[in-house]
């Protein structure tokens, strides 16, 4: 999910001074969840050991039909147990955690550091610290293992003639499935599942749109899709977002974009400085250009929307990383966890806010305010209880069974206790694209905890 530029008019070279942002939030301490983490994985471990019919077919249809062919009724009798499903449906059904039994989840790509930092990959006192953060590193290889598959099967079946409607809940209900909670019941939603709202964003709109109830918006060939998904589990938010175009016509513009995100991976790093890493980023992006409809086009940054820290529960932390360059001089630092995004343009290469809102989050600086209005009241409560500080949208207000909540939810956007996010649009006729990944600056190595076969 993207950030906006921290300063609306952006001017090349000069952002903001360096110096206010150097609190480091660091996201390795502050376990948020420590509660929750008892209900990530072990249920289910258990009920592959002991009630492994019970586990097949909560995991899919192919567990129920099993169940239902055995007529044996002594359940008693058969000592041998049925085999858990070890191989992912499709749809993605089986639980990440019985496909990874004890929390042995697989690794990101792993990037030893450079230069002064080179030190660290074998450092006594930096593999130790690497060591007591095992939960912090099991709940988001977790959530990365979820985006992984949940999206490469999305990207097998997302065809156009499908609605935005049908794709989103397509990828949130597996991703529900893949971490074991549905989010229906009150609190649900904070243990595990959507970090934040599928965007599904088309052509001149670059991010922050998701459809609302009654959207009925058809995928077509002509279109280049951005698909910005977030898993979390205990608040550790994968944040990973591809490009679909069914055109090839359109492929220097996503190889533009997808240098330009490997390009800020790859020269991320401890005390490496965001303006400067810009500055790589902006130099991957435009040496491209991409001909559509016989009219060459040179690829831009989109300058005013920016990857980001991300905190526990809280997608959008203290430091922001641009994809040009600019003056930024605030370094990244160990523990920080970062979403590297970058976005490609045809257009003018920046955005706007334009269209009706479907993102909304609690802010954590939320304001003490004396609600005058009783549905705002209790939206808020709701809200608090569900989502936290993550954010949500109002297809997840109607799944809860929220109804004619718009007043209520408009006015805790003006009594600045929740966040709206507005779709971010580049001029109309213009195409966008974006790739990004979420990496991890452990004290030993930097690992790309969203990086895939696919991208
Ligand atoms: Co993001």
């Amino acid at each position: 999910m993207a950030a906006k530029a921290p300063v609306n008019d952006l001017n090349t070279l000069s952002v903001k001074e360096s110096g206010n942002a150097h609190d480091s939030a660091g996201a390795n301490g502050t376990a948020n969840g420590d509660a929750a983490a008892e209900h990530s994985g072990e249920e289910s471990d258990d009920d592959a050991d002991e009630h492994v019919t019970e586990a097949t077919a909560a995991a899919g249809q192919g567990g129920a039909k099993e169940k239902k062919n055995k007529k044996k009724k002594p359940k008693k009798k058969k000592k041998k147990k049925k085999k858990a499903l070890t191989v992912q449906t499709e749809p993605p059904s089986v639980l990440i955690s019985q496909l990874f039994p004890n929390n042995n989840y697989p690794k990101g790509e792993e990037v030893e550091y450079m230069d002064e930092n080179r030190y660290r990959t074998t450092d006594e006192e930096k593999r130790h610290l690497d060591n007591i953060n095992s939960d912090f590193l099991s709940d988001y290889r977790q959530a990365a293992e979820t985006h992984r598959q949940v999206r490469q099967w999305a990207q097998k079946h997302i065809k156009p003639g499908q609605t935005l409607t049908e794709i989103a809940n397509g990828i949130e209900d597996s991703v529900r499935r893949l971490v074991g909670h549905d989010g229906l019941s009150e609190g649900d939603p904070i243990i595990a599942g959507m970090g934040f709202p599928t965007g599904l964003n088309l052509d001149e709109i670059a991010a922050h749109f998701s459809p609302n109830a009654g959207n009925k918006t058809v995928l077509q060939q002509t279109n280049v899709m951005k698909v910005d998904i977030g898993v979390h589990v205990n608040g550790r938010i994968v944040d990973s977002a591809f490009t679909m175009a069914f055109d090839p016509m359109y492929d220097n513009l996503l190889a533009a974009v997808k240098d330009a995100t490997n390009t800020g991976v790859r020269e991320a790093g401890i005390d490496v400085r965001l303006g400067e890493l810009g500055g790589l980023i902006q130099e991957a992006m435009e040496s491209y250009e991409c001909e559509i409809n016989g009219t060459t086009y040179p690829i831009k940054p989109i300058r005013n929307i920016c990857g980001h820290t991300i905190l526990p529960y809280s997608i959008h932390g203290t430091k922001s990383v641009p994809s040009v360059k600019t003056n930024d001089a605030t370094k990244m630092e160990e523990g920080d966890v970062f979403a590297i995004e970058t976005f490609g343009s045809t257009g003018t290469g920046r955005v706007y806010d334009q269209g009706e809102v479907s993102h909304y989050a609690l802010r954590s600086d939320a304001p003490m305010v004396d609600l005058r209005l009783s549905s705002a009241k209790s939206l808020l409560n709701t809200i608090k209880k569900n989502f936290s500080t993550l954010p949500f949208c109002r297809r997840y207000l109607d799944r809860l069974g929220q109804e004619k909540y718009l007043l209520g939810l408009n006015n805790l956007v003006k009594s600045g206790i929740v966040e709206d996010y507005p779709p971010l649009v580049d001029k109309k006729g213009a195409y966008t694209a974006q790739f990004e990944h979420t990496i991890l600056l452990r004290p030993t190595v930097k690992e790309v905890i969203s990086r895939g076969e696919d991208y």
